[in-house]
């Protein structure tokens, strides 16, 4: 492959003169750099001759960009999305950027300016979801173009994924809405940015501590701006209560209990929060952006705790769940002769359930039974539960 390409316009002035040419030096030609080497000749007669000041630069390799972002099967969504290249040729002085869904490729026009050519800003909102291809087609300043640049496949997903993009403008009111719920409505003059930002919206990782059992969170990062805030922000987060019935699914989490957290670099801070309990979404109000999580809070005493569903079929509903309790819940289940059936110690989530089982894991039969709660408070709250097998 070495010396393919300006080598053979040289060659091409020579071949009527000379049998061939030898490059010095032969062997450490960089496949990334550009080359200067001195020729010598041979002529037809067989007569060898060079001369010093004859000298040709060799490329050895195609112009070449490398798309560093998004990553190969991102999940991506948004107005902004940048698309970043890098490239270790020094002589590159332009890239297109373009996507496939199927056959035929599309260029990215870039719908903010990012001041680089190694960076392109894609609006993906106009685009269904599913699998796309991506690549940067570099072009050096001889005007040669990569014949075969490589492309990555990135997914598009409005409803769930890894991370959005989109610009914020500092002169203005932003809104940023998601198809996931998710929304950030910032005040006009609440940011400080270098001209206009990017914020990026992304579903973290790595949680910090304190996990929460609803295991929703946000992460809002701001490029060219800064993450302390002139005026506070409103950060919108959905929940799942598909079944409706105002409990977080997959939680014992009640969703007009929840509160919007914001990790502050050392712990969780609870932002006030507003809960539209139709649509299932929580909103906080922040002065800051970082990692943001729905936590559900634990209420104060045990005048506020929840049974439910009351009576309970183990085998449709699993279980009967306790919500609403405080810190450091004990719960104990009798049957009517007064005998304990069931005993559970040191609850420290806000919720519990009971699946109709004894403590040696058997199932009880159908009837009504009493339930016992305490808390490290004192506090005591105790009723009925019906089972129906
Ligand atoms: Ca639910
Ligand atoms: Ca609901």
């Amino acid at each position: 492959m070495a010396g393919k390409k300006r080598i053979n316009s040289i060659l091409a002035l020579l071949v009527l003169e000379v049998m061939s040419v030898t490059l010095h030096p032969r062997c450490a030609l960089s496949r990334t750099a550009i080359n200067t080497v001195s020729l010598a000749y041979t002529s037809l007669s067989n007569q060898s001759f060079s001369s010093p000041s004859d000298t040709a630069i060799v490329e050895i390799e195609n112009p070449k960009a490398t798309i560093l972002r998004p990553g190969p099967g991102d999940r991506v969504s948004g107005s902004a999305v940048i698309v970043e290249a890098a490239s270790e040729d020094t002589d590159i002085i332009s890239i297109k950027y373009q996507y496939r869904e199927a056959q035929k490729w599309t260029e990215i026009t870039s719908s903010m300016g990012t001041g680089s050519i190694f960076s392109v800003a894609w609006d993906t909102t106009h685009l269904s979801d599913g699998s796309y291809d991506l690549r940067a087609v570099a072009t050096d300043d001889e005007g040669d173009t990569d014949p075969y640049p490589k492309s990555i496949t990135v997914t598009v997903s409005h409803l769930n994924p890894d991370y959005s993009e989109d610009p914020l403008i500092r002169e203005q009111e932003n809104i940023i809405e998601r198809e996931d719920g998710v929304k950030i409505w910032l005040p006009a003059g609440a940011l400080d940015c270098d001209g206009n930002g990017i914020v990026r919206i992304s579903r973290p990782d790595q949680i910090p501590l304190g996990e929460n059992p609803a295991k929703i969170y946000i992460e809002i990062e701001l490029s060219s701006c800064q993450s302390q805030l002139n005026g506070p922000a409103f950060i919108s987060i959905s929940y799942p209560d598909e079944d409706d019935n105002g409990i977080v699914d997959g939680t014992f989490i009640l969703e007009e209990n929840l509160k919007v957290n914001f990790w502050d670099g050392a712990e969780w801070i609870e932002l006030p929060t507003s809960v539209d309990t139709e649509n299932n979404i929580a909103t906080g109000t922040t002065t800051h952006f970082s990692i943001f999580g729905l936590f559900g809070v634990q209420a104060p005493d045990l005048s506020d705790v929840v049974v439910y569903p009351n009576p309970f079929r183990p085998d449709k509903d699993g279980t009967v769940k306790f919500l609403n309790l405080t810190e450091n819940v004990k719960i104990r289940i009798y049957n009517v002769a007064g005998e304990l059936v069931s005993a559970r110690k040191d609850i420290t989530t806000g919720a519990a359930g009971w699946d109709g089982r004894n403590d040696h894991g058997r199932a009880v039969v159908s009837g009504i039974y009493i339930y016992l709660i305490t808390d490290k408070n004192g506090g005591k709250k105790t009723g009925k539960v019906a089972l129906i097998r």
